[in-house]
């Protein structure tokens, strides 16, 4: 058997965090033979009941779990953290408007950035989920001088996800058998699902689809699936989330299968003349605990401009956010 990991998980109580306790301490995250610490660190009002996650997580008895610490501390959450998903965030409130939602936020990836500074492991891959993710994740990035900047990353494995079941259902093909789908940009409804280089048994899928249905339906439907989940249950996408969390960390960390490539929103390089810094999602390929985005794919008339509006959204971000910057 390996040394446990550590997995700082933020917001562990929430929806999302209830969800990746159990599925992480049961292995689904780094496989069968890698025990884990889980770290996990809530606001002080809600220690009661993250106390009764520890409570249950005991009770299940996971046989890869070798630890779980439960605090109110960053510092103590982060300590030689080798995963950190930060999925605490502040939600929007009635009539707040996206920069007081970014200011908010920023009170809590700013230290929570410091806190893994200066207590995590170097390599630490950092996920954030929080919304708005990619912002969050550039405000912890810029509060940790002392990392390297490429361990910052946001979640966009979920609109990915679900890129894949809109298109299987269409197709008639099973989600599995889908490879090279992408989601550039934001996760938020700016984000443009790309299905042209998508293909399934060696076969293209994006020819057999008409470009009414596409950028009519498809793009649409895959931008506000988020509100349609909200909708439909009343609560925000929980288990899906945590789900593609977990899908994000096991594809860093394990690896991407041969030819294929999954969404991961990482600090821009410049790639597809997109602005250097911002956290954008691209397509990337992972090997050995490292990602490279995926260069040099055609970027036709209509997908440069869905990139470059949801890029001109990042920036807009960003420049809400500079003073923390
Ligand atoms: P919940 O409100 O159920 O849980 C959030 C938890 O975070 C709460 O228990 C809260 O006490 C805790 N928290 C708040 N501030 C904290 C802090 N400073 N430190 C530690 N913990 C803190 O929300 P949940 O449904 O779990 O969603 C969590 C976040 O994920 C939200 O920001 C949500 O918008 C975001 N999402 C992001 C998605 C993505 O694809 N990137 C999809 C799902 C989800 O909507």
């Amino acid at each position: 058997m390996k040394q446990p990991v550590r997995v700082a998980i933020t917001g562990a109580a929430g929806q999302i965090g209830y969800q990746l306790c159990f599925r992480i301490a049961a292995g689904d995250m780094l496989g069968p033979d890698q025990p884990v610490v889980l770290q996990l660190l809530e606001i002080t009002p809600a220690l009661g009941a993250l106390e009764g996650v520890v409570m249950e997580l005991k009770d299940a008895a996971f046989p890869l779990l070798a630890d779980v610490v439960a605090t109110d501390d960053a510092n103590v959450a982060f300590k030689d953290a080798d995963y950190a998903l930060l999925v605490g965030a502040k939600p929007r409130g009635p009539g707040m408007e996206r920069a007081d939602l970014l200011a908010e936020n920023g009170k809590i990836f700013g230290p929570q950035g410091r806190a893994l500074n200066d207590h995590a492991s170097r390599d630490v891959k950092v996920l954030v989920v929080g919304n708005p993710a990619n912002t969050n994740a550039l405000i912890a990035q810029a509060a940790a001088p002392d990392l390297d900047p490429r361990n910052f990353t946001a979640m966009t494995r979920l609109d990915h996800n679900r890129a894949l079941a809109q298109l299987a259902e269409k197709t008639g093909r099973h989600h599995a058998s889908i490879k090279k789908m992408i989601i550039w940009g934001n996760h938020s409804s700016t984000q443009y699902p790309d299905i042209r280089f998508a293909e399934s048994e060696g076969e293209g899928l994006a020819a057999g689809v008409d470009t009414g249905w596409y950028r009519d339906s498809f793009i649409p439907a895959v931008q506000q699936r988020g509100a349609a989940i909200i909708k439909a249950r009343g609560a925000s996408s929980a288990a899906s989330a945590a789900s593609s969390a977990i899908d994000h960390i096991r594809s860093w960390a394990l690896g991407t299968p041969d030819g294929d490539w999954v969404s991961m929103a990482v600090p821009s390089t410049g790639a597809y003349g997109i602005e250097p810094g911002i956290i954008y999602s691209y397509p990337c390929v992972c090997e050995g605990g490292n990602y490279r985005i995926v260069e040099g794919l055609d970027v036709d008339e209509f997908s440069r401009e869905r990139m470059d509006a949801t890029e001109a959204e990042l920036r807009e971000e960003r420049e809400a956010v500079a003073s923390l910057l």
